[in-house]
């Protein structure tokens, strides 16, 4: 998977050659492109920000820049160039008949036509050397060879902002399947909206929330955004089990908070992990597990209760929701 990220503080991103995400990284299965939003400014200031129209407080962001941007990581359909070969001629896999084929996940070297740097940007950087992918500009990656407009590989444009759709686990896991995401991150109060309004004209754009709160820019969101993305990634866990039993994963825990987990030693400060656990019995520990979850969603999320579908709850899930105050479906609350 690809991750173009656009910035006026690239530095935040080095957290990104840490841990899962920088050993995905370092093994390939993701692409990292950090650009500053800035080398797109042509002030001495370098201005990216300015004052509202309609007055009020705080600076919005520019458009201009951002447009900028945008075209170079992903270049607008243009008319074909004569200098290109007919698309026929290409060899064509899999996604050359797909509306938003795959970008290379290997470093493209620069085009046959010379390594011109993109006119209206710079090439990307990366957050530590050791990442660089020589050759690679943003540009030269952002279009299939020889493929028409109409297939040129476009982004999925991310743009974190508290006024977005919420950020779910199930969001997560459709942007694990994409090829390709480009996140566009505002400071301020916001990034001028002819700047998304124009991209959709051309790629899919969601404005994503992370929850009902305000970062002071969308940095931090991004980071929080490509960690629970990149976990989802073939590859990226080691055990890829553990997937399945997170709160809000898909299927039985999709409504559920995890229950509360131990290790060694069996005792500690007097304390000791419930005897289930120990037990080696599976399906008691299975069901123990459900119970927990039951338990914590009923004192933590009492309203992700509501979305349980009523058939996938056995007669035991029923006793220990009751027992937490939550009657299933006619069931009558205990005074
Ligand atoms: Cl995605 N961005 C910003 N700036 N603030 C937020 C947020 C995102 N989600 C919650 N608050």
């Amino acid at each position: 998977m690809r991750l173009d990220i656009v910035t006026i503080f690239p530095e935040y991103f080095a957290a990104l050659d840490i841990s899962l995400i920088g050993k995905a990284r370092r093994t390939g299965l993701l692409d990292v492109h950090v650009h500053d939003l800035r080398d797109w400014t042509h002030d001495r200031h370098r201005t990216v920000d300015d004052t509202p129209y309609g007055g009020g407080p705080g600076m919005v962001m520019k458009p201009d820049p951002w447009g900028e941007a945008l075209d170079a990581i992903a270049p607008p359909a243009a008319p074909p160039a004569q200098d290109q070969p007919p698309s026929g001629t290409e060899p064509s896999g899999p996604s050359a008949s797909d509306d938003r084929p795959e970008p290379p996940s290997e470093p493209v070297p620069p085009s046959p036509d010379g390594p011109a740097p993109p006119t209206s940007g710079p090439p990307e950087m990366s957050t530590s050397s050791d990442l660089q992918s020589p050759g690679l500009s943003a540009r030269s990656v952002a279009r299939t060879p020889g493929a028409s407009a109409s297939s040129a590989a476009v982004p999925r444009l991310v743009i974190p902002t508290p006024s977005g759709r919420p950020f779910t686990q199930a969001l997560a896991a459709e942007y694990a399947a994409e090829p390709w995401l480009l996140f566009a991150c505002g400071r301020y109060e916001g990034i001028d909206s002819r700047v998304a309004e124009e991209a959709r004209t051309r790629m899919p754009v969601d404005e994503v929330s992370l929850g009902d709160f305000v970062l002071a820019g969308g940095e931090v969101a991004v980071l929080v955004m490509v960690e629970a993305v990149g976990r989802l990634l073939p590859g990226v866990l080691g055990n890829a089990d553990s997937i399945a039993d997170d709160s809000f994963a898909p299927g039985a825990m999709e409504s559920l908070l995890e229950g509360p987990v131990y290790t060694k030693p069996p005792v500690w400060r007097e304390r000791p992990v419930p005897d289930v656990l120990l037990s080696g019995h599976h399906g008691a520990i299975a069901r123990w597990r459900r119970d927990e979850a039951l338990r914590r969603t009923a004192r933590h999320r009492p309203e992700l209760l509501a979305r349980l579908a009523p058939e996938t709850l056995d007669e035991r899930d029923r006793d220990v929701l009751r027992a937490a105050g939550f009657p299933v479906d006619g069931e009558r609350m205990a005074d």
